[in-house]
């Protein structure tokens, strides 16, 4: 890779060789590779002018729209770190990404601008708020017309994507431009992307499956996508019936609901070029009734916010339901022992550890974490359990931290479980997943009270004013007193069995 190449040199070289090919569908208007350049370039300059200098933190906390594309990549022509904040997010989420970004500037707009407007007072590094709409566009109109724009190093900071964390704070995970260009290469190169790929793009854009994997791939390729601003079954079944698209991702919720909406109308789409699953386990039931039903067989994939696209079944050859396949190209994957460390031979179950150019640069301000992840060697430790078969596929069986992942988003139980802490009448919390037939995992909770007239509604509201909707507890049950062992560690596995019928 030569120094400075990245997805933003990949943009501005569509946007010279093909002016006039679409980049961006978005409610009916068409935004070509030279006007989204246009725009993006503007918003770098207006973002320069103001006085944002390199390696400054721009944070987007917006709903999906193309200025959520524009704003992103203008950011980074402008020399800033893009701090992807996730739009659910409420004030405890906000509060703390905002102020551990330290970001200068936040774009925003919608729903969110009261969510921040409560928080401005805490955050005295953040400068500005520009708000999407007239604000944002006069602030693109007042853009100098010439103004040189600094040109960002492979190993300057792209993103600051934030993971759910165990701690119950969640961690800025660095990535450069290095890591989103080899990765988009290898993803493009595995999925065998070209320029005449039309994407029907339905996944929020501030995570990595929606971002990095659907817009990233669009972009350094010369193709083009649809972007919505949610996922509807019906709509996409209709977009899908109307022709046009070769491309499909979602998280595994979505395939579910997909079918269900397909049944329910007998309406079949059109086929694809192919159909991607991933940042959820997807179920071999839901891979074999969309083949049955559509003659497809979806290519299921892993990864993570900080290594973006680690595994893949092929394109071409088997895709095998219940694996993620092997590594894509220019990465490695491997298993090792959880205490040993030592690599594991096939069928072997342990710990999934990858390396390769699409790994991150650590955690922002957190050493000690970012140094815990890493073997020395490169290897990054995912937290994540597997095995490989002896041809090369791997099978995620389980988690070595605790996590729910509900409808493809990860909840930390530590985060709501401080988040319930902080409601009057609960004593104590523990938080913990179900198996959940449309979202895949569900989030409950168990709670000892203070108050005997603490409701579990009350307890559900406290959680959606502090947290994002999907985090809150979906149950939640009363007990006297917590299951905890001899070293005084609540026992969740006890509580899941305990209310598994419930
Ligand atoms: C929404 N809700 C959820 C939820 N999504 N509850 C639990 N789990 C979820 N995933 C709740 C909302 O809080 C709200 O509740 C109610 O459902 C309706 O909200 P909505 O916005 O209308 O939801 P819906 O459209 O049904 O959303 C479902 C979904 C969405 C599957 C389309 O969750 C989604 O887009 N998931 C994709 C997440 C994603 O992109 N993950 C990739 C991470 S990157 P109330 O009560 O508040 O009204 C990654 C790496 C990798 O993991 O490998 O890709
Ligand atoms: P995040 O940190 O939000 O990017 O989420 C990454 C996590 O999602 C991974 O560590 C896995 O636990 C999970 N994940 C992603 N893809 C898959 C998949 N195909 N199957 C099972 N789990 C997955």
């Amino acid at each position: 890779m030569i120094d400075g190449e990245t997805l933003l040199t990949a943009f501005q070289h569509h946007a010279a060789a093909t002016p006039g090919k679409r980049f961006v569908v978005f409610e009916g208007r068409t935004w070509t590779y030279a006007e989204s350049l246009a725009r993006s370039e503007a918003f770098a300059r207006g973002l320069s002018a103001w006085g944002l200098h390199p390696g400054e933190r721009v944070a987007l906390y917006l709903e999906t729209s193309p200025d959520f594309l524009f704003c992103c990549f203008g950011a980074q022509l402008a020399g800033a770190a893009v701090v992807l904040v996730n739009n659910q997010y409420k004030q405890t989420e906000l509060r703390h990404i905002l102020s551990d970004s330290g970001a200068r500037l936040c774009v925003t707009g919608g729903e969110q601008v009261a969510e921040l407007a409560r928080l401005r007072a805490e955050l005295p590094a953040l400068a500005r708020a520009l708000t999407l709409g007239p604000e944002l566009d006069a602030f693109i109109a007042d853009a100098p017309n010439v103004l040189n724009l600094p040109k960002p190093a492979s190993s300057d900071i792209a993103y600051i994507a934030y993971t759910s964390g165990t701690t119950g704070r969640s961690k800025g995970a660095l990535l450069t431009h290095r890591n989103t260009l080899s990765n988009a290469r290898s993803v493009t190169e595995a999925w065998q992307w070209t320029a005449d790929d039309h994407l029907l793009h339905m996944l929020p854009l501030f995570h990595t499956h929606g971002l990095m994997v659907g817009i990233h791939g669009t972009l350094l390729r010369g193709a083009s996508c649809e972007l919505h601003r949610h996922f509807s079954a019906r709509i996409a079944l209709d977009r899908l019936r109307s022709g046009g698209f070769s491309l499909f991702f979602g998280v595994p919720t979505m395939y579910t609901r997909f079918i269900a909406e397909a049944l329910s109308c007998a309406a079949m789409p059109l086929p694809l070029r192919l159909c991607v699953s991933g940042s959820a386990p997807l179920s071999p039931a839901t891979f074999a009734e969309f083949e049955r039903l559509f003659g497809q067989r979806i290519v299921e994939r892993y990864g993570m916010t900080e290594t973006i696209m680690n595994l893949t079944n092929p394109v071409d050859g088997e895709r095998r339901p219940g694996t993620v396949g092997g590594p894509f190209p220019g990465q490695e994957a491997r298993i090792v022992d959880l205490k040993t460390r030592r690599p594991l031979g096939p069928d072997e179950i342990g710990e999934i550890e990858v390396r390769g150019p699409h790994v991150f640069a650590g955690y922002l301000n957190q050493p000690a974490a970012t140094a815990e992840c890493f073997d020395g060697e490169g290897w990054f430790r995912t937290g994540d359990l597997g095995q490989v078969s002896p041809d090369g596929y791997f099978t995620i069986t389980g988690r070595a931290r605790e996590l729910i992942i509900s409808g493809g988003y990860n909840i930390y139980p530590r985060e709501v479980e401080e988040a319930i802490l902080t409601c009057p009448g609960v004593a104590e919390a523990a938080v913990f997943g179900q198996p959940d037939p449309e979202f895949g995992e569900r989030v409950c909770a168990a709670i000892v009270r203070s108050d005997p007239a603490l409701t579990a509604e009350a307890i559900v509201e406290h959680c959606r004013a502090e947290l994002a909707g999907y985090k809150k507890p979906k149950r939640v049950f009363f007990v006297e007193a917590l299951p905890r062992n001899a070293m005084g560690k609540v026992q969740k596995h006890t509580l899941a069995d305990g209310f598994a019928q419930s």
